[in-house]
């Protein structure tokens, strides 16, 4: 394939022209659809994660639906945690729980190297759907070190993070290699996807937006940067998320992504200065708008997409995903929306 004939979404995220803007929505998959009810029935969720053929059908319902420029893998950051032997749990209605945190020297020994055996199913999901999807471009994705280090030392979701700054503050060196050990594990999952054919890579950190631009500077930025310098070699584009992240958006483009996610709270034409020279945006509609009335989601969505006309490149998003509650046909409706109005 030519690059010209190259999917628009990829060719956003290359900051390369396109004829209109490409559409994606985090959280796609899952708890909005009642087909992803339907096929989940009675199925954990980490059980759920390792059956390629579910993991296929999972992924492929909200690019059908909505008819997406982009597919996102069905897994879960916790995922390759899981697969290297750490003894935790996806909870309905509460997220991952450890069963036994991560919070000192002897506890890190648990945290070995992932190596591609551990995980079959990820390479024969990825390559089934790489088979389906024909040329809508598939999302691989891996947690970053610090929401990952979350989950692991406060044991499961958290509001304040309170441990894992303890740890961060108060024993550098013992977070270093905890945060030096996850990045390995994400170099490895994120390496598996795009070998079986995932072509662009998203890396969440969704909680990150709890640091302070120092802090993230001296102890999440050199983990980070590690993943997407090892990613450079693929050629496939690498796209930053997180949540609340307004004043570390310059930081997180020094780190080396391509495309910077924006979350709401901040408007992508200022966000367009606050990233260094050379990045595609993605983002940025309030999740919540969506349950407001359709005149409310039109005039929003519209001020995204103009906004979004001044970054370098723009990828339409939800600044956070997809609310469980969301009417699908809402989804549907917005994506002809962006569909049509951008390629005017
Ligand atoms: O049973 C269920 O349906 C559980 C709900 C669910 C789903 C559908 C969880 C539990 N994970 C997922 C899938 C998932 N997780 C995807 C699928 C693809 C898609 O986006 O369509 C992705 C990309 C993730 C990534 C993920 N997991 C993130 C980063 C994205 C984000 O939302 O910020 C995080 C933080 C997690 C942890 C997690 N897993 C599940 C939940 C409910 C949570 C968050 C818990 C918390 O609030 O801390």
């Amino acid at each position: 394939m030519s690059e010209a004939e190259e999917p628009v979404f990829l060719r956003a995220c290359r900051r390369q022209p396109v004829p209109r803007t490409p559409v994606w929505y985090m959280r796609q998959a899952g708890r909005s659809l009642p087909e992803y009810h339907k096929v989940r029935a009675g199925i954990p969720m980490l059980e759920a994660c390792t059956l390629p053929e579910l993991i296929v059908e999972i992924t492929m319902q909200p690019v059908r639906r909505y008819g997406t420029d982009a597919a996102i893998f069905f897994s879960d950051i916790m995922v390759p945690l899981k697969a290297i032997g750490i003894d935790l749990d996806i909870k309905p209605g509460v997220g991952p729980v450890i069963a036994d945190p991560i919070r000192n020297a002897a506890a890190l020994q648990r945290l070995r190297p992932l190596e591609p055996g551990d995980v079959p199913y990820v390479t024969e999901a990825v390559g089934g759907l790489v088979r389906e999807l024909g040329d809508t471009p598939l999302i691989g994705f891996g947690g970053a070190p610090f929401t990952l280090a979350s989950y692991l030392i406060e044991g499961g979701p958290s509001k304040n993070h309170d441990h894992t700054k303890a740890m961060m503050y108060g024993a550098p060196d013992l977070w270093n290699e905890l945060m030096g050990r996850l990045a390995g594990i994400t170099i490895e999952w994120l390496k598996v996807q795009v070998a079986a054919g995932a072509r662009a890579i998203q890396l969440f950190d969704s909680w990150v937006g709890a640091v302070a631009p120092e802090d993230y500077r001296r102890s999440v930025l050199p983990h980070t940067s590690r993943i997407f310098d090892a990613l450079e070699g693929l050629g496939v584009p690498r796209i930053h998320f997180g949540v609340g992240t307004g004043e570390l958006l310059g930081l997180m483009g020094e780190a080396g992504a391509d495309v910077v996610g924006v979350d709401w709270r901040v408007p992508l034409d200022e966000a367009a200065g606050r990233v260094p020279f050379g990045k595609a945006l993605q983002g940025n509609l309030d999740p919540a708008i969506l349950l407001a009335p359709w005149e409310v989601v039109e005039e929003r969505a519209l001020d995204v997409l103009r906004r979004g006309r001044t970054a370098e490149g723009h990828i339409f998003n939800l600044g956070h995903g997809v609310l469980p509650a969301t009417d699908p046909d809402v989804l549907a409706r917005l994506t002809d929306l962006i569909h049509t109005e951008s390629a005017r």
